[in-house]
């Protein structure tokens, strides 16, 4: 995936408003890289950043949190930016992307080996932004995820729909990200992106009867899927939302964490990144389906308390929050 750097306004100014900015590496792939990492798992990324002194800090950070960056290219080009402010009360936060060009997003769709790369793994996680930044990045990730499921490697692929970036090169999403999802062993994905996907709303009934409809459609179209899981999110203001979250499996089973009201939120972008490390670290580690669904909340929750696009948590720390029955993220 691409590493990105926020340039984030502090203390919930406005962009145009703040004399300087915080920088922080993101980006969805390495955030979930980072918080596995954390989580106590090996985790290797693979991309190109640019071959400049932001490349290198990038690099550094993931290094930082136990992320192997061995086959992360350097490349002449620069590097992805955001600028963001995370809104207060009921003015929402807003991301400004910066991005076009980027020595990831340009890098040539053959610059991956990835029967080498991927040898010894034993998942690979991409995200629907990277197919999303331009035809290069979209083929790399196709040849990945097809790469992984000719090796017997499974496939986690998180939706993550952002139509901003399918829009600035007319990229044919539903194409692509269908051929990604029939990859795919896992996708975080709601009835929404399942609606990108195969088309069609869902609009009948409450908000799990939704997931439900769009789970059995997306099971039914795509043989290789075990796994869908998503948050459900109620925005109450900036700062206070409720969160809960949803693991079905192709089996039938159907996993809820219940609802979680977040107060005091601190920063919640990578809070799905959060979620679905919390998830897959579920799976591996064997978990049953309602633990993994609720030690996945539970690492996305705790990501709302926590500045920046990491998680660097550990198990001992979701777990405590898995224990409590309701909490505030400020504690
Ligand atoms: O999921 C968090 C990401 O959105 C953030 O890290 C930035 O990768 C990013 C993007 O493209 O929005």
């Amino acid at each position: 995936g691409e590493l990105l750097l926020r340039l984030g306004a502090p203390s919930q100014q406005l962009l145009l408003q703040t004399p300087s900015l915080d920088v922080h590496v993101g980006g969805a792939e390495a955030n979930v890289g980072v918080a596995l990492a954390c989580l106590g798992h090996d985790v290797a990324m693979a991309g190109v950043v640019a071959d400049n002194a932001l490349g290198s800090a990038a690099l550094g950070e993931l290094r930082r949190h136990g992320v192997d960056t061995r086959h992360v290219r350097r490349s002449a080009g620069r590097m992805g930016l955001y600028f963001m402010t995370a809104g207060a009360g009921l003015r929402p936060g807003e991301v400004v992307y910066d991005r076009a060009e980027s020595a990831f997003a340009a890098a040539p769709a053959d610059s991956y080996e990835w029967p080498t790369l991927l040898r010894g793994a034993q998942w690979l996680h991409l995200s629907g932004i990277s197919p999303a930044l331009g035809p290069q990045a979209a083929q790399a990730t196709l040849a990945a995820a097809r790469a992984a499921c000719d090796m017997g490697i499974k496939v986690s692929f998180d939706g993550n729909f952002r139509p901003r970036l399918w829009e600035r090169w007319g990229g044919d999403a539903q194409a692509i990200l269908r051929d990604l999802f029939a990859c795919a062993h896992i996708v975080f994905a709601d009835h929404r992106d399942i609606g990108v996907v195969l088309g069609g709303e869902f609009s009948q009934g409450d908000a799990q009867a939704r997931v439900d409809a769009a789970a059995a459609m997306a099971f039914a179209a795509f043989p290789q899927l075990q796994y869908m899981a998503c948050t459900q999110r109620t925005t109450h203001n900036a700062s206070r939302h409720a969160l809960g979250a949803m693991l079905l499996g192709r089996d039938g089973t159907r996993a809820l964490a219940s609802v979680r009201e977040l107060d005091g939120i601190v920063d919640r972008i990578g809070g799905g990144d959060a979620f679905a490390a919390g998830v897959l670290h579920g799976l591996m580690e064997g978990f049953d389906s309602a633990t993994t669904i609720r030690f996945g909340l539970a690492a996305g929750c705790l990501k709302h308390s926590i500045p920046g696009d990491f998680c660097p948590v550990g198990v001992a720390d979701v777990m405590a929050l898995m224990d409590e029955e309701t909490f505030d993220v400020r504690r």
